[in-house]
């Protein structure tokens, strides 16, 4: 296997750790450090190098660590290295590794017999650490953090947008305060609204970048400083989020924001677009191919107009088609949070949400809501506290009540119905029928066989009384796949009922997902985009549907929450019910 760039500057990396534990000399440790940042940075193919004979040209490069990368692209071996593992194990290097542990530590933990990550994780919940020399129940707890935090990122699990956005807007917030900052956006993923995200990327303009870094690098939050530049800083977070700061002209933010928005895929298509029209496109600016003075952007509209591009909305720019419809001057007006109306799916007290009927109404009102659907969980549903019918409709006195109670608004009997593991649905159809919204949804069975699973969410769909079909494919975000569902036949049966599919806005699902929900709307089928609020706070999620309906490329058109009431009421009634 030949080994890559990364894979070795990896290894020289270790080898610096596993010398710095062993306590040698920070010129000999440093020796092995810079040659791995240098060996990362390598425009090119370390093997090309070394076939040119030009190994001595990288940085931190001489005779001996050349000899070094020779025998590692000759034999993928490195026989100074496997010494080195013989005598520390890679279990302490991992420990270094974790945010909290120094060198000095791991060597104190690996004398004490501590030699896995597993084994740290052990004696710190034991409360085995506190009692080492220099430690405490503090530097323990933060120790057990570390290891969380450790685990996902070598698990690479991307973070979800809802954990990430907050910690983004905070940060810029307090950016944006600086008396030099002229402007300040999130670019990177989390501007495009991906369900998760890599690393936060923060843009600010201004003309005095260096106290701009010097608060971030030293944000209550940091908990290492990954760079300190004059144009780039790096952070990370104690919850292992890492965070790029850059600060530039503002003469050039448009070229800048575009870039650093991405998706990569958008600006390889937006390049090749440039380059058509004779002008190569970087982050700093537009320069003629042929020579000339590099043209200046300030604003991103002003770049994508002299692309002869209609402006595109950064939820869309994955390069699957938006640039296309640009040119054609045909994006559509994606649906925004000012679109919606309605929620109609919530929880309370009655099932396992956290408020009365009448106070999820109210926070809806605070929101600006016109009306909502209250849909608690059906009887199978025991964990969640599930309505029997008993109670369902004893539910709805109270409902009627506060409906009557807070008109304008209006608040109406729903459900959220059981699809059960054998198929059947929750309530029989004549208690269905009394109720004014029904949303269907599976909890339960999730692994089954395509064709089991496929088939109950379709006996679902074609039940008259459904409505709505909640977070179709049951998936959690990093947590759970999605059901294997057949999506054809379920987006089939969907369109010749009528029903809606759910966008769920919780973060932990954004169900149905961006690429399915733009092909359901583009076959008709109709779209709810809902909180399923069992909190107040719950509510405020519905950002993120918003964001993953705008991904999808919805209009309002496309969202039955967005209709006037009286459209919604005729719905429902056309579908037999209120
Ligand atoms: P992430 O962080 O994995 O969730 O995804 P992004 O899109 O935020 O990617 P990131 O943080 O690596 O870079 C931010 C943006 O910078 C990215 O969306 C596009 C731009 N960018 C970064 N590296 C490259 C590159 O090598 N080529 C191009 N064309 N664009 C890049
Ligand atoms: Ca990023
Ligand atoms: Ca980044
Ligand atoms: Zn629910």
């Amino acid at each position: 296997m030949a080994l890559t760039n990364r894979e070795i500057a990896d290894l020289f990396d270790t080898i610096a750790d596993m010398l710095q534990i062993k306590g040698e000399i920070i010129h000999r440790v440093m020796a092995y450090r810079n040659v791995a940042g240098a060996v990362r940075e390598l425009p090119r193919d370390l093997r090309a190098i070394a076939a040119d004979g030009e190994l001595e040209t990288i940085p931190f490069v001489g005779k001996i660590i050349a000899e070094k990368l020779t025998e590692l692209l000759e034999t993928g071996q490195l026989e100074f290295y496997n010494r080195l593992a013989e005598e520390v194990p890679p279990g302490v290097v991992e420990i270094l590794h974790v945010n909290g542990v120094g060198p000095k530590k791991a060597k104190q933990f690996w004398d004490a017999g501590i030699t896995t990550l597993a084994a740290l994780e052990t004696a710190a919940t034991e409360g085995k650490l506190r009692d080492m020399a220099g430690m405490g129940a503090k530097s323990e707890a933060k120790i057990l953090e570390g290891i969380e935090s450790y685990k996902r990122r070598a698990a690479n699990t991307r973070i979800r947008l809802g954990d990430a956005l907050p910690t983004a807007e905070s940060i810029l917030s307090r950016l944006m305060a600086l008396p030099s900052v002229l402007k300040g956006e999130i670019a990177g993923s989390i501007r495009r609204g991906k369900p998760t995200i890599g690393d936060v990327d923060l843009l600010v303009a201004s003309y005095d970048a260096k106290p701009i870094m010097d608060t971030f690098v030293t944000l209550p939050e940091v908990s290492r400083v990954l760079g300190h530049g004059d144009t780039k800083s790096s952070i990370e977070t104690h919850s292992g989020l890492q965070v790029d700061l850059r600060v530039l002209a503002p003469e050039r933010w448009g070229t800048a924001i575009q870039y650093f928005g991405g998706s990569q895929a958008h600006n390889i298509h937006t390049r090749e677009l440039a380059l058509q029209q004779g002008y190569s496109l970087n982050e700093h600016a537009l320069t003629p191919v042929n020579g000339g003075d590099p043209l200046l952007f300030d604003s991103e509209e002003a770049l994508y107009e002299f692309l002869g591009l209609q402006w595109v909305p950064p939820e869309i720019r994955e390069d699957w088609g938006e640039i296309e419809a640009a040119q054609a001057k045909k994006i559509p007006t994606l649906i925004t949070i000012n679109d919606i109306r309605a929620d109609l799916h919530m929880h309370t007290t009655w099932s396992d949400g956290k408020l009365s009927i009448r106070e999820m109404a109210e926070a809806a009102i605070k929101r600006g809501r016109e009306y909502i659907c209250i849909t608690d969980h059906s009887k199978n549903a025991t964990i969640a506290n599930g309505l029997s019918v008993e109670r369902l409709l004893a539910q709805r006195e109270e409902i009627r009540r506060v409906d009557a109670e807070l008109r304008p608004f209006r608040v109406f009997h729903g459900v959220e119905l059981e699809i059960k593991a054998d198929g059947d649905l929750d309530y029989p159809d004549d208690v269905l029928a009394e109720l004014d919204f029904v949303v269907a949804s599976l909890h339960v069975g999730l692994r089954q066989p395509r064709e089991q699973v496929t088939a109950r969410l379709l006996n679902a769909i074609r039940n008259p009384h459904v409505d709505l079909i909640g977070h179709p494919r049951g998936q959690l975000v990093n947590e759970r796949d999605p059901a294997d569902l057949d999506m054809d036949a379920v987006f089939a049966a969907a369109k010749e009922s009528g029903i809606a599919l759910e966008i769920n806005a919780n973060p932990h699902r954004l169900d149905l997902e961006a690429s399915l929900a733009r092909r359901a709307a583009e076959l008709g089928i109709w779209i709810a985009i809902d909180t399923d609020a069992h909190s107040e706070a719950d509510m405020d999620n519905l950002r993120y549907g918003i964001t993953t309906g705008r991904r999808a490329w919805l209009t309002a058109a496309n969202v039955i929450n967005t209709w006037p009431l009286a459209t919604f009421e005729q719905w429902i009634a056309g579908r037999g019910k209120a």
